[in-house]
């Protein structure tokens, strides 16, 4: 049924139905109107997709390559970073991961691709916001291609996690802003963490919980905004006194 294809594919029933609607995705309806997929037109149209998936990427590839190329030699970050910036406004998530892995094929490690691509590029974004040029549209699209391309990277990478070295990665409540902490969990898995991913918005009471139940060597917290700062101060001490009842280190980051 629509329902259990968009519960399948982790897409809206509306997306399903457009889909369908374009004939892009054959189904049949029911005299109720309801719409009913066959298995082999559920695995025609996901074939079709993978395909489309990988002539863009070959595409995106090619197109970048050369002059990505002289970018990547002569470590011209400002460039790599101008790059990145018009690709993941535009939303070219092709283009991004392409970037990225190139970046990290050519030997330059996740905190350097952090540090001096995705940092400068993502906070030339929240100035271009700022100050009017983009719109909120536009900025969404560019941090959803970063994270996009970033869980392909993280998905790729060979993981040899120690289960010694536990990490807990997160924000702070009320924090919506998760691009660092994606990049805090990818570099410490690098490393050969283990790390337990709590991503955005988590209060510090599931931090605390999180440190009773894996017993983290150390805990990273995101924080930003500065009312989210002010409140986590004010929860600070509780986790403080659990973190220390396991030996857990506290590390607070962002700019706030
Ligand atoms: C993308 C974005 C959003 C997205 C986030 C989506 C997502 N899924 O992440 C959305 C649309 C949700 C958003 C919302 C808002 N945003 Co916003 N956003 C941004 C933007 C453009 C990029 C953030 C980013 O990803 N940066 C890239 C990362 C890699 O850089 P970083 O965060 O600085 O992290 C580095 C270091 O700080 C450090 N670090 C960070 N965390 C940690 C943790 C540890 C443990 C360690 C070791 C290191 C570390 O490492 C990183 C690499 O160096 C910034 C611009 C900017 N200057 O960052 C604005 C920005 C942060 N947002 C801003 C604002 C105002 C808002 C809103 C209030 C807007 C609104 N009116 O609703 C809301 C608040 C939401 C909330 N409650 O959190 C302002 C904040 C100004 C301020 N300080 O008060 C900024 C600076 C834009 C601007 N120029 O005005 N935003």
């Amino acid at each position: 049924s629509t329902k259990e294809l968009a519960k399948m594919w982790d897409v809206s029933e509306s997306t399903i139905k457009r889909w369908s609607d374009a004939g892009m995705l054959r189904c049949r309806k029911t005299i109720g109107g309801h719409r009913k997929f066959e298995l082999e037109d559920i695995m025609e149209f996901q074939n079709q997709c993978d395909l489309a998936k990988k002539e863009a990427a070959e595409k995106g590839k090619a197109e970048c390559s050369s002059e990505l190329k002289r970018l990547l030699n002569e470590s011209d970050f400002q460039g790599l970073a101008n790059r990145y910036k018009q690709a993941a406004l535009t939303g070219q998530s092709v283009l991004v991961l392409s970037l990225l892995s190139q970046s990290n094929q050519h030997g330059f490690s996740l905190a350097t691709i952090g540090e001096e691509i995705i940092k400068p590029a993502m906070h030339e974004v929240g100035e271009m916001w700022r100050t009017g040029k983009i719109r909120v549209l536009d900025e969404h699209l560019a941090t959803l291609s970063t994270i996009e391309a970033l869980t392909d990277l993280h998905g790729q990478a060979a993981k040899n996690a120690s289960p010694d070295r536990i990490a807990i990665v997160g924000c702070s409540e009320g924090e919506l802003h998760q691009l660092a902490s994606i990049l805090v969990r990818d570099m410490l898995e690098a490393e050969g963490w283990k790390v337990i991913y709590l991503g955005s918005h988590t209060p510090l009471f599931s931090f605390a919980e999180a440190i009773n139940r894996f017993k983290p060597q150390i805990v990273c917290i995101s924080i930003t905004m500065m009312d989210n700062l002010e409140r986590a101060v004010r929860d600070f001490e509780a986790l403080r006194r659990t973190a220390s009842k396991h030996e857990t280190k506290i590390i607070i980051g962002g700019a706030a």
